[in-house]
């Protein structure tokens, strides 16, 4: 399996520095890493609000993984202990018993250094933290659980498109994942302008190819597709102002739009975003660049569920034999 390599990803010219994800154990059929894949075991903790941690909570609904695999959701607002279960019962995970997350990062390595992050995920028995390398989970979901796949799971990450998905994933990361982090968080005006001018050139090439086509790779929803839209799908709400990729927004590019739109309407993926938890979390938490915390009121949410007509180019959610997944658990339902 190749892995994409993006946590180790540096951008030696600029200042905003992705860290390499420090927990890179994998859950595999063999478990060469110790773990196993194991209907019942693991915890996925994740934050709503967060991008990277949004591609599992897809994953895990298109593939039906939701009894195997169980989740956890943080509070959209870090204090100084970083994630903490406040939204759970006497605010602690039901499941881990926790009140933070740092608790598992703490289990599994004493003193660790580094930020704790999310998506995570957790060894249910023992409470220790198996792996927070976010762009290896997805690939592990799609290729190592197979066993647990609900019946007409889609494939992911079919074998032949592989190279092609990792191609554009590592141009979508570079550019656009990590490229509006690159913008938002930019300390001098140089630094901003680059990245704010990678951002809109890889959205227009983006575009482009998919004015032709209804996804990404393929004629089918793959890997490559739940990568871009997790940004897609906060960009008006968060990226457009408090990270100031303003050129335009998401609504004015008619093609991002209606295939953004396309993507939530697909059962997996609207039913995983919360557009509240996403902007209480970046202008609260951000207080460098939103000195003040207050939270936009916008943007008007009612154009998501309008007609897309992507059909009409072609190519169908999921391969003849897969089909959408159904309705998410009720206690995972946004309200
Ligand atoms: N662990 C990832 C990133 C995932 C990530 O950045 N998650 C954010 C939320 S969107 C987070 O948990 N940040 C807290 C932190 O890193 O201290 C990495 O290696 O870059």
């Amino acid at each position: 399996m190749t892995g994409l390599g993006e946590g180790n990803t540096e951008y030696g010219r600029k200042k905003f520095k992705r860290s390499r994800s420090h927990f890179t154990d994998r859950i595999t059929v063999a478990g060469e890493d110790g773990w196993p894949v194991e209907a019942g075991r693991y915890r996925l903790v994740v934050s709503r609000a967060c991008p990277w941690a949004s591609r599992a909570l897809i994953s895990r609904r298109l593939l039906g993984l939701e009894s195997a695999l169980s989740l956890g959701v943080v509070d959209p607002i870090q204090d100084d202990r970083s994630w903490r279960f406040t939204l759970d019962p006497d605010e602690r995970d039901p499941v881990l018993g926790i009140r933070f997350l740092h608790e598992a990062y703490d289990a599994r390595e004493t003193e660790y250094p580094g930020g704790v992050s999310v998506p995570a995920i957790v060894d249910v028995p023992t409470g220790v933290l198996v792996t927070n390398d976010y762009p290896q989970i997805t690939l592990d979901l799609a290729t190592e659980w197979t066993s647990l796949h609900r019946p007409g799971a889609p494939d992911l990450y079919p074998e032949r498109l592989r190279d092609e998905i990792d191609e554009i994933a590592e141009e979508i990361f570079r550019d656009v994942n990590n490229g509006v982090y690159r913008a938002g968080f930019a300390t001098d005006q140089d630094e901003y302008e680059a990245a704010y001018a990678d951002v809109f050139h890889r959205l227009d090439r983006l575009s482009d190819r998919l004015a032709e086509r209804r996804y990404l790779v393929g004629d089918h929803i793959t890997e490559a597709d739940i990568r871009l839209f997790t940004t897609l799908v906060r960009f008006d709400a968060v990226y457009h102002g408090h990270f100031k990729c303003n050129r335009n927004k998401l609504t004015e590019d008619p093609v991002l739009w209606a295939y953004t739109r396309d993507l939530y309407q697909t059962p997996g993926f609207g039913d995983t975003v919360d557009f509240d938890h996403i902007k209480q979390h970046y202008y609260r938490v951000h207080t460098g660049i939103n000195p003040t915390g207050v939270v936009p009121a916008g943007p008007d949410l009612s154009g998501w569920t309008t007609p897309h007509h992507r059909e009409e180019l072609g190519g169908t959610p999921f391969a003849p034999g897969a089909t959408p997944p159904g309705p998410p658990p009720a206690e995972e339902t946004i309200v």
